[in-house]
């Protein structure tokens, strides 16, 4: 995979992608989240990938927003299709089929407070900061912050971050709930990784159709996301996996899961 933007390195079931604008603190430009989305439709249907990691590149920033730059004199349409070319890159990274981790090792302003939203699980240095500064631009979150932090943390809280454009420290974000971890950051990525080998030791179809369950469930009517969640849970009564796993158990071994 050759981006300008973006650098990937896999190890066994466990890939990194490092967004890498180092000098604008890895800020968003159309170049970024077109890469993010053709990279989602590479891997997307990797068996091999299992856990999804997603970091900044250098000390300072995971992704300190869209690129305001980029943004000046843009036309109310061009504002509006660069917003849709993040979402599309966002609710890729949203739907990819195993789980992605947000591993925050700074700010994470704007679209990148954003990005994260869009990972599953979101671990973060105790030197992170969060915020979503738009209205400080005169503008509002347009990468899905409107939509998936309330939906995360409650409007009430929602509304704090968004109408202040103040930034948090990981811990406020720990105890607002949309961040799970805080660790100091030189231990930040192996706790990391430590959570992506758990992750990725367990039924890859299994973590696929809970992510599928968990997801699209808190959209749904509560009798319509528990008829999905039985019907996923039959789905993989048709894997080699679940025979491993329940087979594994009986045996009193540990499972090899191949995910499938
Ligand atoms: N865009 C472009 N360049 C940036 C950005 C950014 N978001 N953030 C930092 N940079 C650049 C700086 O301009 C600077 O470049 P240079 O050295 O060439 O001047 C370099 O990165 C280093 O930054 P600073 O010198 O500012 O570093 P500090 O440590 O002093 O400050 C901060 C760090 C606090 C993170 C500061 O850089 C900052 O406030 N950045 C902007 C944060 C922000 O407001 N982000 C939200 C942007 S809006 C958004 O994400 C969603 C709106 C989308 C609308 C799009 C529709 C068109």
């Amino acid at each position: 995979m050759n981006f300008e933007t973006l650098i990937y390195h896999q190890e066994g079931h466990i890939g990194t992608l490092t967004i890498n604008r180092p000098q604008a603190l890895n800020a968003l430009n159309e170049t970024v989240l077109k890469e993010l989305t053709s990279f989602t439709e590479q891997i997307q249907s990797d068996r091999n990938i299992r856990v999804l990691i997603i970091t900044g590149s250098g000390e300072k920033a995971f992704v300190a927003g869209a690129d305001i730059k980029a943004m000046q004199g843009m036309s109310p349409k061009e504002a509006e299709d660069f917003s849709m070319v993040a979402q599309t890159a966002f609710n890729a990274v949203e739907n990819l089929p195993f789980a992605v981790i947000a591993v925050v090792n700074g700010f994470a302003l704007g679209g990148g407070c954003e990005l994260a939203l869009s990972c599953d699980i979101i671990l973060a240095s105790g030197k992170a900061k969060f915020g979503l500064p738009e209205v400080t631009l005169g503008l509002l979150p347009c990468f899905g912050g409107t939509q998936r932090l309330p939906r995360a943390i409650g409007l009430y809280k929602a509304r704090e971050m968004v109408f202040s454009g103040d930034f948090y420290s990981a811990e406020a974000c720990k105890d607002f709930g949309f961040v799970n971890h805080v660790f100091a950051p030189e231990e930040l990525l192996n706790e990391a990784l430590k959570l992506a080998k758990t992750i990725a030791s367990r039924g890859p179809v299994a973590v696929a159709k809970a992510k599928q369950s968990l997801n699209t469930g808190s959209e749904l009517h509560i009798s319509e996301g528990l008829k999905q969640e039985a019907a996923l849970f039959g789905a993989l009564f048709t894997t080699q996996d679940h025979s491993e796993g329940i087979g594994a158990f009986i045996e009193k071994r540990t499972p090899d899961f191949q995910g499938n």
